[in-house]
């Protein structure tokens, strides 16, 4: 195997890496590389360095672990370790939502002039949802109500986070009631892991979990919340067909990437480019090309088929091509070295959160008081970018592949409704009944340096296909998967099996399309996950069951962002079974290791699967969908 082949399966990433050999500049793959060998107590999770008589690392001694210098034994450690990671992840994906929730209140208070209410029917829905008034208000007061019910979850009050309480099946929310696993406040659950983890307090591994955990739901607070409020401001997606990988570039065009992850600013650098483009053929251009990297690039294909170059690992990638004029990025997940290959390339690295600024990158401070201003000085910043670049090579790889996405539950809901307009949802669960639909798999997570780009992605979601799972799709994931053609309906063919083959089918020619859904079902970004959350809920509901009993799981075969930690363990929370393909640094305590993998399916019903190997890891998801069939007496032979 060619070296590059270990970094990305991928073949643009791939002729990439080849160019950035040749013209020495180094990659992700290059400084993993330098990193080697990576600290083992580190990788164990076994290193503190929660108060300054530390760092304390746990080695063995006479056979028998050491303790902390305060006598924190291993299991205490990890699971500290453990906590803070969620409690990180907690902070990123909620304060996506708090941005949300105050553009809406700026909105509701017309502060934000650049921005509306794009969904009227979906503030409503949500409105409703949290008992709020709505019939004969204003829209400007249900959503200044609404985007005050998403701030008030930040604190702690008298009643538990609305968030969670309100987008799960009434059996969990008592479930998680009797075991003091309801969030009191998205920002109070935080901080209390951060006080519990700090020297000297919870000295306990299992309690420290379940702070860990109610910690984690007030992530899938912060989820919800972040789709709910993108969907009101920015509409609910619809099924719409794109392009995507390196391909979508042209060198011709004002190349601009909306890199990161709020829909904030992502939405109105598209919507002023198409105002734009006199601007971009005066300096030469055809015309502004927006193109998406990870969650953000979700957020915009969802929602207009902005075509997504590149994802997660592979971001710098972009500017290799020698095509990239601007990388915007907001926050989260963008490596700081693009500024570095920018250098090297060409192009800008345009930054615009105060909370997230790169040295070396441009920084334009973007208000929603002033969005669409701010939103074309950063334009312009690529138009200027691009005249700089006239006159020098660019190697774009000629590879693209198609895409459908635009799954939001609202749209699968209405597909479904074409075969039964008075119980849509009766289609999906009598597949699963029969068979057709062994279970749902929902694809979720990053691309990390250590799995070769993309291979636990498509190898574990082919295996599943072809066994007629139903899979479903979000963040980076979703770009592996679309990188590979799984997002493509004329992949169904050769990679579902039979049965789901023939419900694609159905849904797609009962709404017109002449063909099959694509095999994979994008659902959106990272945050988007909630999407999955409402659509098990729907079912659950729809069964009158509890959702430890449905035949659905969750994979992050490469995942990377302490975010996915949480995501991870709300999925487990919730009751799913939740496959992970890149250990977490657990290992040092069997006893946290033994209660994430078995001893936590006796109190939620989910349980973590950490498996490297896709094509075990596979087998091992295809069994945990066959218990559950089997424990609610439905036919398990295949
Ligand atoms: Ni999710 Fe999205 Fe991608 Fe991972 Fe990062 S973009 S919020 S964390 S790398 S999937
Ligand atoms: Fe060491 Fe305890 Fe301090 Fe951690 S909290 S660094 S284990 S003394």
């Amino acid at each position: 195997m060619a070296s590059w082949e270990n970094k990305s399966t991928d073949p643009a990433v791939q002729q990439m890496l080849v160019k950035a050999e040749r013209d020495s500049v180094a990659t992700v793959w290059d400084r993993y590389h330098d990193m080697q060998p990576q600290c083992k107590f580190g990788e164990a999770g076994l290193c503190c360095r929660h108060c300054l008589q530390g760092p304390c690392r746990i080695g063995l001694r006479g056979g028998k672990p050491l303790l902390g210098i305060c006598g924190a034994t291993p299991d205490v450690i990890v699971a500290r370790g453990l906590a803070r990671s969620i409690a990180a992840g907690t902070a990123g994906h909620s304060g996506h939502a708090k941005h949300l929730a105050h553009t809406l209140k700026k909105l509701a208070r017309g502060q934000a002039p650049d921005y509306t209410v794009k969904d009227k029917d979906k503030l409503q829905a949500v409105a409703r949802r949290l008992g709020l008034f709505v019939d004969g208000h204003q829209e400007e007061e249900v959503a200044l109500a609404v985007a005050n019910a998403a701030l008030a979850d930040f604190h702690e009050k008298d009643t538990p986070v609305q968030w969670v309480t309100t987008v799960l099946p009434k059996q969990r929310v008592e479930f998680f009631q009797k075991h003091h696993l309801l969030p009191a406040g998205i920002d109070h659950e935080i901080a209390e892991v951060m006080h519990r983890t700090s020297m000297g307090c919870d000295a306990d591994a299992t309690n420290t979990l379940l702070g860990a955990v109610r910690c984690a739901l007030a992530d899938l607070a912060g989820c919800s919340m972040g789709t709910d409020l993108s969907d009101i401001l920015f509409g609910t997606p619809v099924p719409r067909g794109s392009e995507c990988n390196l391909g979508v570039l042209g060198p011709e065009w004002v190349n601009i990437a909306v890199h990161g992850h709020n829909p904030v600013l992502s939405e109105m650098i598209v919507a002023v480019s198409r105002e734009m483009e006199e601007e971009a053929r005066q300096a030469g251009a055809e015309r502004i090309n927006v193109v998406g990297i990870c969650c953000t690039g979700n957020e915009v294909l969802m929602r207009h088929g902005v075509p997504p170059c590149t994802h997660s690992v592979s971001q710098e990638m972009a500017f290799m091509t020698g095509a990239l004029d601007a990388m915007v990025v907001d926050y989260q997940c963008a490596q700081p070295a693009v500024v570095t290959t920018a250098a090297c390339t060409g192009g800008t690295v345009v930054t615009t959160m105060e909370i997230a600024k790169i040295t070396g990158a441009v920084h334009v401070d973007y208000s929603e008081e002033k969005a669409k201003a701010n939103a074309r000085e950063i334009v312009r910043l690529g138009i200027k970018a691009f005249r700089q670049r006239q006159g020098k090579a660019t190697e774009i790889p000629p590879i693209k592949q198609k895409v459908v996405t635009g799954f939001s539950v609202e749209a699968i809901v209405q597909a479904l409704a074409k075969l039964n307009s008075d119980d849509p949802l009766k289609p999906l669960i009598d597949q699963i009944v029969a068979g057709n639909i062994w279970g749902i798999c929902l694809f979720a997570g990053c691309n990390n340096v250590k799995v070769p780009q993309d291979l636990n992605f498509v190898t574990v979601a082919r295996r599943l296909l072809k066994e007629n799972v139903l899979v479903l799709a979000t963040g980076c994931g979703a770009g592996a998967l679309m990188r590979h053609g799984l997002l493509d309906p004329a992949s169904v063919e050769e990679s579902c099996g039979a049965g789901l083959k023939g419900v694609l089918t159905a849904i797609g020619e009962a709404n017109g399309l002449n063909g099959p859904l694509p095999p994979v079902i994008h659902i959106g970004s990272c945050v988007d996950n909630s999407r999955g959350v409402s659509l098990a809920t729907a079912v659950a509901n729809r069964l009158g069951v509890d959702l430890d009993k449905l035949p659905v799981v969750a994979s992050a075969p490469e995942t990377m962002h302490e975010k996915a930690v949480s995501i991870g363990t709300w999925a487990v929370a919730i009751g799913l079974p939740t496959h992970v393909g890149v250990v977490p640094p657990v290992l040092g305590s069997q006893a946290v290791a033994g209660l994430l993998t078995a001893g936590i399916k006796d109190l939620t019903g989910g349980y973590f699967i950490v498996e490297t190997d896709p094509e075990v890891a596979a087998a091992k998801i295809l069994a945990a969908l066959g218990e559950r069939r089997t424990a609610l007496g439905l036919p398990t032979e295949r």
